[in-house]
């Protein structure tokens, strides 16, 4: 395949963006050889600056559940920046958006837009300190919720104790007020508790971790979450910004029928475009200025562009038989995935049109089992597959997204190129 324009493209940018990228894993960090530039893309494709075309499984990291360039995205987006992009003022793009985000999820009776999922899990943790008074928060091994300093943190040695900063720049003491636990480890939470107890402003989880791979909650892990914050009557929030409108239209709460206090969103909320939001009750919500106490502003929050690209995503995946469209052909692809894979040593995680491919022979249940796999072996398959026009997450640790432009037949055609991908890895002795 030839990339020659890809491996211009990546000098040229190496020379005035640090590591060549505007997020480190675009930069094939994780499996190694050189990162596509992608000139477009449309529908279930990418191309790249050499004109290579990919069936696309990132999809700009679960952002385009409808598809590159869906054309009522665009269409919305292009009334809204003909009218103007941005004014620093409020708008009704802002309310109409706000009003599909809380119809699909009522737990959110009212939210705050901001450019991010960092942002959205950023305020949201400092509005669940503010709401009760508390400091620490628990999140979970492997669990990603943006580049805020209280979340670059890993695992405290020794369960539940305070965790230790997992990048440069962090301060031991802003990692002092975060304990990190296994994810579907209950008991670890319990410890947390009891060690820390009245200390806790909130747990906060990927109800499907997603930046491990995917991984899926053991069932009754939520609820006993929900039981544990209430009872110590701290807050539960809800990292949505992958499983929000993804599994379904009211996200992983409403799949699985668990009322977290916060949520917070991104990606298809935006329709690929920067916006993210966090929200909950009107109680805790009128905490936030101008109301009350707790301060968080943004330039370009809400901004019009954004905002009506959001609400004709929502307003496409709202329509009857959308997600039952979607997760029928996902369903299908996964169980061809796992019917062709597992043999060959490899699980597939998935839930509705998200799925993760661990190079295990045994299940993959949290971070440290997903650790465990031969991140080699990953990137040998990763590369087979991109030869032949599969692009999937370059990294092991994240998620793949099938979307509605994903076809039938292109779906099939996936999973012959992923199993000869993996039997040629295994030939090649890289698969136990
Ligand atoms: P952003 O700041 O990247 O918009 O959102 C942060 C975030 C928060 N919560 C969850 C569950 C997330 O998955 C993310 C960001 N996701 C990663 C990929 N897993 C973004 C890709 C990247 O970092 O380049």
């Amino acid at each position: 395949m030839n990339v020659s324009r890809s491996k211009k493209a990546f000098t040229q940018a190496r020379r005035v963006l640090p590591g060549g990228v505007d997020s480190p894993v675009r930069s094939f960090k994780d499996v190694g050889g050189t990162p596509r530039f992608i000139a477009r893309g449309k529908g279930a494709y990418i191309y790249d600056v050499d004109g290579n075309r990919y069936l696309d499984f990132c999809q700009s990291w679960g952002a385009l559940i409808l598809g590159h360039a869906a054309p009522g995205v665009i269409r919305a987006a292009a009334a809204a920046m003909n009218a103007g992009t941005s004014f620093g003022a409020p708008t009704e793009s802002e309310t109409a958006l706000a009003e599909l985000i809380s119809e699909a999820m009522p737990s959110i009776q009212q939210l705050r837009f901001v450019n991010s999922g960092t942002e959205a899990v950023m305020s949201a943790i400092r509005l669940a300190r503010a709401y009760t008074r508390r400091n620490k928060i628990i999140k979970f091994d492997g669990g990603y919720h943006g580049h805020a300093d209280h979340l670059l943190v890993a695992a405290g040695s020794g369960l539940a104790n305070w965790a230790t900063p997992s990048s440069a720049g962090v301060p031991e003491s802003f990692a002092q007020e975060t304990i990190s636990v296994p994810y579907n480890d209950i008991a670890a939470v319990e410890k947390a508790f009891a060690k820390y107890p009245q200390e806790i402003a909130a747990i906060i989880v990927e109800p499907i971790a997603a930046n491990m791979g995917v991984v899926l909650p053991q069932p009754g892990f939520l609820l006993a979450l929900r039981a544990l914050t209430l009872c110590h009557q701290s807050l539960l929030i809800f990292d949505e910004v992958i499983t929000g409108f993804r599994l379904g239209y009211g996200g992983a709460q409403n799949y699985f029928k668990i009322r977290p206090d916060l949520t917070c969103l991104g990606k298809i909320i935006g329709g690929g475009f920067p916006a993210g939001a966090y929200g909950g009750s009107k109680k805790i919500m009128s905490l936030l200025a101008p109301l009350g106490p707790v301060y968080q502003a943004g330039t370009l929050s809400g901004n019009p562009v954004a905002m009506a690209a959001g609400a004709a995503t929502l307003r496409a995946l709202k329509m009857a038989g959308v997600y039952k469209k979607l997760n029928a052909k996902s369903d299908w692809f996964v169980a061809a995935l796992q019917d062709k894979l597992t043999p060959l040593g490899i699980q597939v995680n998935a839930i509705g049109s998200m799925f993760t491919l661990f190079f295990s022979p045994s299940p993959v249940e949290n971070y440290a089992q997903a650790k465990r796999c031969p991140a080699r072996k990953f990137a040998q398959f990763y590369h087979k597959a991109l030869e032949q026009g599969v692009y999937l997450s370059p990294s092991p640790f994240e998620a793949n997204f099938a979307s509605l432009e994903h076809s039938e037949k292109e779906l099939a055609k996936a999973v012959s190129i992923l199993e000869s991908a993996a039997a040629e890895a295994g030939s090649a002795g890289l698969i136990s």
